[in-house]
C-alpha cells in the first residue's frame, strides 16, 4: 500500500485543491467503471482531394472489397514510380475542419438548442480524432510525448497538436526502409478500394496520399461534448450496410504474427492504438493485411473493434479500455479548469513526456496561434 502525497489524491488525479497545475497519468489511477461515452452520430463528411483541396462533399470515399483469403498482394508495387506523398512538413492544423464547420454550422447548431445562448457552436470541443487517440493512449506510452494547444473561442475549445521536437528529428531522419514501410499501408488501401459502389480496385493507379475522404462526428464523453473528425478508409457496400459510421472500414497492414511473443506484443502494443483509433467514431470494423518482411500480404484478418477489449484479456497486465477513457474525460475537465479565457488569439499549450505529469503553458499572440483569422471573422458574423 502505498501513501498519497495529499488525501486528495485518492479520489483526485490532480495534484492541488482548486485549479490544478498538473495532471497525473498513472494508469492505477483511472480504473474506475467506464465512463459515458455516446454512441458517436455522423454529421457530415469532406474530402481532400489530390492537390489538398477541401470539398464539403463524398467525392472521395471508397468503397471495401474483399480480396481472396491469400492475397500475396506486393505493397512495394509503385514505390519509385506511382507514389505522389504529402508534404508532412506543411502543417495544416485544425484548417479543413474548420472549413467544415464554417459550411455547416445549422447541423451543429441545431442540434443542441439549449444551450447555444453561451457556445456559439453548442460543443465543449473541436479537435482531430487523431488527437484524441493520442490522449486515450496516453497512460500506457512510454516513448512518445505530446504537445497539445488548446484555445477557448465562442465558448468551444478547439484543441490541435503542435509537433514535439522529437517527433521532428524522427520525421527529418527516417531512413529509407522507414520510408518505403510508410507507403504499404496506402499501398493496401489501393489493392482493397474501389472509387464507386460497383468498382474493382485499380493496384496499376497512382497512389496520392494528399487525397483524404474525413467523417465528422458529434458524441459525449461524460459531461464533454465533442465535435471531432477523423479520416476514414472506406466503406462496406451492402444494400443493407448501416448507416454511417457503421458502415466504415479501418485498414491496417502489420507484419504477420509467427512466434506467442510477437502474437503478445501485438496484443499490448498495436491492439491498443488500433482500438482507441476505431472505437473514438465508432468505426465497428479493422481489416488487417499481415505481410511478410519483404512487403507481401499472405493474408487477412477481420477484427471487430467491439471485440478488442475481450481479445486482450489473456494477455497479464494487459491495458484496460476503461484507463483510456477515464484518463481523456479527466485531461478534457483539466483542460476546461485551465483554458478561462475567451479569446482566440491565446493558446494554453498541454504538454506531456512519458514517465511526467500532464504540464501547460500559456501564450500571446505567439507561433502557437492555430485558430485563422478567417474563421474568427466568419464565426463572429
Ligand atoms: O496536423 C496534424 N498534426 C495532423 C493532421 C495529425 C494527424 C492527422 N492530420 C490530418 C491527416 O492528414 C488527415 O487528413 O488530419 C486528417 C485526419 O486525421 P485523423 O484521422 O484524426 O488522424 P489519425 O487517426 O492519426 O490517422 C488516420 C489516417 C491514417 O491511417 P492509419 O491507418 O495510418 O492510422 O490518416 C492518415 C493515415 O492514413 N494520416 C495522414 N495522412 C497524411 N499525413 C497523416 C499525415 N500526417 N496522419 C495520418
Ligand atoms: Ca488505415
Amino acid at each position: 500500500y502505498k501513501r498519497s502525497r495529499e488525501p486528495s489524491d485518492d479520489h483526485n488525479p490532480h495534484k492541488r485543491h482548486g485549479a490544478a497545475v498538473t495532471l497525473a497519468t498513472h494508469r492505477q489511477m483511472y480504473e474506475r467503471n467506464f465512463p459515458l461515452y455516446k454512441q458517436p452520430v455522423e454529421v457530415g463528411c469532406f474530402s481532400l482531394d489530390s492537390h489538398r483541396n477541401f470539398f464539403n462533399d463524398h467525392r472521395q470515399m471508397r468503397y471495401y472489397v474483399q480480396p481472396r483469403k491469400r492475397p500475396e498482394f506486393n505493397l512495394r508495387d509503385g514505390y519509385t514510380d506511382r507514389f505522389i506523398k504529402r508534404d508532412d512538413g506543411v502543417k495544416e492544423r485544425l484548417d479543413h475542419l474548420l472549413k467544415w464547420i464554417l459550411a455547416n454550422r445549422d447541423q451543429i447548431q441545431n442540434r443542441d438548442k439549449t444551450s447555444s445562448s453561451s457556445r456559439v457552436l453548442g460543443v465543449d470541443f473541436v479537435t482531430w480524432r487523431g488527437h484524441l487517440t493520442k490522449v486515450l493512449t496516453t497512460p500506457y506510452e512510454t516513448h512518445e510525448g505530446w504537445l497539445l494547444a488548446a484555445s477557448k473561442f465562442g465558448g468551444t475549445i478547439y484543441i490541435s497538436e503542435v509537433e514535439t521536437e522529437a517527433a521532428r528529428t524522427d520525421r527529418e531522419s527516417r531512413s529509407e526502409r522507414q520510408e518505403e514501410m510508410m507507403y504499404w499501408g496506402y499501398k493496401f488501401e489501393q489493392y482493397t478500394c474501389a472509387d464507386d459502389v460497383d468498382g474493382t480496385p485499380d493496384p496499376g493507379g497512382v497512389v496520392n496520399t494528399n487525397e483524404a475522404f474525413c467523417t465528422v462526428v458529434q458524441t459525449r464523453l461524460a459531461d464533454h461534448k465533442l465535435l471531432f473528425s477523423g479520416e476514414v478508409d472506406c466503406r462496406v457496400t451492402d444494400a443493407d450496410a448501416p448507416p454511417a459510421p457503421a458502415c466504415y472500414v479501418e485498414l491496417k497492414t502489420s507484419a504477420e504474427i509467427c512466434t506467442p511473443k510477437q502474437r503478445s506484443n501485438f496484443h499490448r502494443y498495436k491492439l491498443l492504438k488500433w482500438w482507441a483509433q476505431s472505437f473514438l467514431p465508432g468505426v465497428p470494423q479493422i481489416v488487417a493485411g499481415l505481410r511478410d518482411h519483404d512487403g507481401v500480404v499472405v493474408s487477412m484478418e477481420t477484427i471487430q473493434t467491439s471485440k478488442i477489449s475481450q481479445l486482450i484479456k489473456k494477455e497479464f497486465n494487459c491495458w484496460k479500455p476503461t484507463v483510456c477513457m477515464n484518463f481523456c474525460s479527466d485531461f478534457l475537465s483539466f483542460v476546461k479548469s485551465v483554458v478561462e479565457e475567451d479569446d482566440p488569439r491565446l493558446v494554453y499549450l498541454f504538454a506531456w513526456d512519458p514517465h511526467r505529469d500532464v504540464s501547460y503553458t500559456v501564450h500571446r499572440d505567439s507561433q502557437y496561434n492555430f485558430i485563422p483569422e478567417w474563421y474568427v471573422k466568419e464565426l463572429r458574423s
